[in-house]
């Protein structure tokens, strides 16, 4: 099957706003393989001897975003990895800018077939005390690295969002209800989608 491409889903909503929770669910329910981009980052920081440690943990204190170089790799890797099994992939937190989606496009556009842009959109405030609240020592989820990535978010990765949703791309969730009020909605999208 060299030739196949990949089932991908983006998911895509400020930090927060419930990527990552409802990934898992869709991942055990639906099958799909859930890559999240920032969690990739954070194992190749702690990775023994990897060359972006240092680099990668200034990008994620500082809210900004990792060169496109680094993170498609590990995205790609991660898939290769993940076998042929999966229904396919759901792909967190990424593409966050510009340079991501360029980056994304020269070297995966062969390889993939992006269905749709999951959107869990929900109010800064929730989403701010939701970090704060997290208590999994991540070192992001202080007030200053908070407020940083919600800059992050609103100037380079809102944008994104809007090229998608010119392509009549992108499926809006409300996250501000319940996980299990939310993940309704995820599945309707995902059986309106044909999975
Ligand atoms: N929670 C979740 N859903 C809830 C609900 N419906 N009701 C009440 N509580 C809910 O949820 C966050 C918290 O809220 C959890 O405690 C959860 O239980 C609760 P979570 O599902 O973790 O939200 P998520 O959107 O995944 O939040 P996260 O903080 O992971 O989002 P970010 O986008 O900020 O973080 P990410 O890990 O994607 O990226 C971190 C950094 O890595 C970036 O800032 C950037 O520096 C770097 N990065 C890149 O450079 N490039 C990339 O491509 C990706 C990341
Ligand atoms: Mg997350």
């Amino acid at each position: 099957s060299g030739n196949k491409l990949h089932n991908v889903v983006f998911v895509l909503g400020p930090p927060g706003s419930g990527k990552g929770t409802q990934c898992s669910r869709i991942q055990a329910n639906l099958g799909f393989t859930h890559l999240s981009a920032g969690d990739l980052l954070r194992a190749e920081r702690q990775r023994h001897g990897s060359e972006f440690g240092e680099l990668i943990e200034s990008h994620i204190r500082g809210g900004t975003i990792v060169p496109v170089e680094i993170t498609c790799k590990l995205l790609e890797n991660a898939m290769l990895a993940s076998g042929d099994s999966a229904k396919g992939f759901l792909i967190d937190g990424f593409p966050r800018n510009q340079d991501n989606l360029d980056g994304w496009k020269r070297q995966m556009s062969d390889k993939v077939n992006v269905h749709f842009v999951l959107y869990l959109s929900a109010p800064i405030e929730v989403c701010v005390q939701r970090c704060l609240n997290r208590g999994q020592g991540r070192t992001d989820d202080n007030e200053e690295s908070i407020q940083k990535r919600i800059v992050t978010y609103n100037e380079q990765t809102y944008p994104i969002i809007k090229h998608y949703e010119k392509q009549n791309m992108v499926r809006e969730i409300n996250g501000e209800k319940s996980a299990d009020e939310v993940y309704a909605e995820v599945e309707r999208i995902f059986q309106n989608a044909g999975f």
